[in-house]
Order: C-alpha cells, then structure tokens, then sequence
C-alpha cells in the first residue's frame, strides 16, 4: 500500500490535548504503534497513523496536505484561518470534541475603568491571537493597538508593555494572581476535529468516513447514562415527565407482580441525585444508573 493511502492525524505531541486526544481516538479502535523518536506513530489494525507535533503547526500541516485530519483548539484552529495568507487551503471544523474547554478573553486591570469595548479605544493590547483579537475589534469599531507576544501575556501589564490583554482563560486564576479582570469573551474554545473543507476522493475518504461514525457514537455514548427503575402502571405517566431528555422508554414486564414494570431509559446527559429523589417522590423504586460504554444506531 502506498503511504498516503493511509489516513494521517495531526495531534499535539505533549500538552493540555495530549492524553485526551489519544483517549478519544482509543476509543473509536485506534492503536498505535509509538515509533522512537515519538513524530509518527504507526497506527495498527486501521489504516490510520498519528503525526504528533506542537499544536500551533497542526492547522498548516493539513492546508499542506501532509495531514488529513487534526485535533486541536478552536482557538488555534480560526486564528489560522484568519491569518493564514491568501490561497492558503480553506479548513473545516469536523466537530467539536468536548475537551480542551476555554474562552479567549479580554482582561483589564483590576482597577481600570472599563464598561464597554469602547474603553479600549487607544490602548494597546497584548495577545497571541492578532487574527482574533483584529477581527473582533473591527466588529466593535475600536481602534486599539494589538501586540503580538508568543507567550506569558498575562504580566505585560505589569510590565507596563500593555493595557490590557486578550487570552485564553480557564478557570480564572491565572487573571486573579495577575490582578487582571475578565471583560469580554471573544470565543468559546474546545478540542476539535480539522480537515480541509474539501475531503479526499480517494480510500481515504472512506476512512474519514467510518471514522466520523465512530466519533459521533463514542461522544454520544461518553455523555450518555442508563437509568433502569421499576414503577407501578398508575405512577408511570409522572415519571416519564421526569426523565432527562433521551429517546422514549423502554418498558418490560416484572416477573409474577402484573401491576409492576421495569423501565430502561437512555439519558442525554448526567442523572443527578436530585432528578434521582424527585423520580422516587413520584413512585420509582429500585434505581440503576449505568455508564454506557458503546452504542451503534
Ligand atoms: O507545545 P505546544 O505549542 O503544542 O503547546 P501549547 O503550550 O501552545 O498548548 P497547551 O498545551 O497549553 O494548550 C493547548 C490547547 O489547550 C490550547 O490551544 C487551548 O485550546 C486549550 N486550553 C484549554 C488551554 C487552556 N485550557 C488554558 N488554560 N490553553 C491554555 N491555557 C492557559 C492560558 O493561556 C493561560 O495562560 O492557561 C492559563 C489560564 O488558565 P486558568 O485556568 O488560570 O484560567
Ligand atoms: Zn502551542
């Protein structure tokens, strides 16, 4: 087989993405062989293999065609596209992931007057996000100066070089050890799956697909849980009510009590102990909630 007969994703190679990337992979029946100097693994089974690189290279490294497929940060993903020169292939967001969460935001000193973008008109702000940054300060039609640093924003207004910052926040606390305030969110950021807009005509193209496939049961399934429960007839119209979203019921008899049945429900999302006690409350006894671990539709 010729090697670009082969699927090829692009991943961080060691990072926030690293462990998540490969599990969710892992989890659609990828294996990977590690070669030594840890660039390439060879995947084993499907016809798939990993480039693993640092994940400001990923979005180029599929516009070259020497990728089809990455997973990074939104973030990362759109500044590409947004700074990326012209005629540069156009990529695609496949899906979201559902790990990797952040927003890109704009933090201001603690005690900076600041109630609308308009207060940055004429300031200078530092980010690693020029593309992003521009293209929302144009929306706003703010005029402000953006600085261009390839890391450690977050102290430039100390340093007095900035004031203020637009950068990827998490919890928070890095603002807050920082005496910066979070002002604005410019985008929500996640892990996503990247091509080119225009996928390959060839085997490789069935690949993404069987593969889109699994991704959409594997991240249906992570959130997914099983409730199991047993109800009189009468009580169970008030329960049903009850149930977290997901697909009708399932309802089957109770082995020597006529009156009794058992439901199977799949639920979109976590139970929590609260939905639990009101689902007593209307009648339900014996309750199970189950991690679903694979689903084909
Ligand atoms: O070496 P390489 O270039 O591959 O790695 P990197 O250092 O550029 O990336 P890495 O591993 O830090 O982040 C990879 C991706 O994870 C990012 O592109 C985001 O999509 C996502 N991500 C999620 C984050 C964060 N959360 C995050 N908190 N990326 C960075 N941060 C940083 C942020 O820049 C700030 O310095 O963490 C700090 C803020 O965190 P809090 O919790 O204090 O708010
Ligand atoms: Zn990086």
């Amino acid at each position: 087989m010729k090697e670009r007969d082969r699927l090829r994703i692009a991943m961080q190679k060691s990072g926030r993405l690293t462990e998540p990337a490969l599990d969710l992979l892992q989890r659609c029946g990828l294996s990977f062989r590690q070669s030594r100097d840890k660039l390439f693994c060879f995947g084993e089974g499907e016809p798939v293999d990993l480039l693993l690189v640092r994940d400001d290279d990923i979005p180029s490294l599929i516009a070259q065609g020497v990728c089809d497929l990455g997973i990074v940060g939104r973030n990362v993903l759109d500044e590409f596209q947004l700074t990326a020169p012209e005629g540069t292939t156009r990529l695609a967001e496949l899906r979201p992931l559902g790990f990797g969460r952040c927003r890109l935001s704009i933090a201001v000193p603690q005690e900076m007057t600041y109630e609308s973008p308009q207060h940055l008109q004429g300031k200078r702000i530092a980010t690693s996000y020029p593309g992003l940054l521009g293209a929302w300060l144009e929306a706003k039609g703010v005029q402000a100066g953006v600085m261009t640093l390839a890391g450690s924003v977050e102290i430039a207004p100390r340093l007095g070089t900035a004031d203020a910052i637009c950068d990827l926040v998490q919890s928070g606390g890095t603002l807050v050890a920082n005496q910066l305030r979070e002002t604005d969110v410019l985008l929500e950021s996640e892990a996503v799956l990247a091509a080119s807009a225009t996928p390959p005509a060839d085997e490789r193209g069935d690949m993404l697909e069987l593969l889109l496939k699994r991704l959409d049961g594997v991240i249906q399934v992570r959130e997914s849980r099983l409730l199991l429960l047993q109800a009189s007839r009468s009580a169970l119209e008030p329960i049903i009510r009850l149930l977290p979203g997901g697909p009708q019921p399932t309802l089957l008899p109770v082995a020597g009590q006529p009156d009794q049945l058992l439901l199977q429900a799949l639920c979109a999302g976590e139970v929590s102990w609260r939905q639990l006690e009101e689902i007593k409350k209307a009648g339900a006894r014996e309750m199970f909630v189950l991690p679903v671990e694979k689903m084909l539709a």
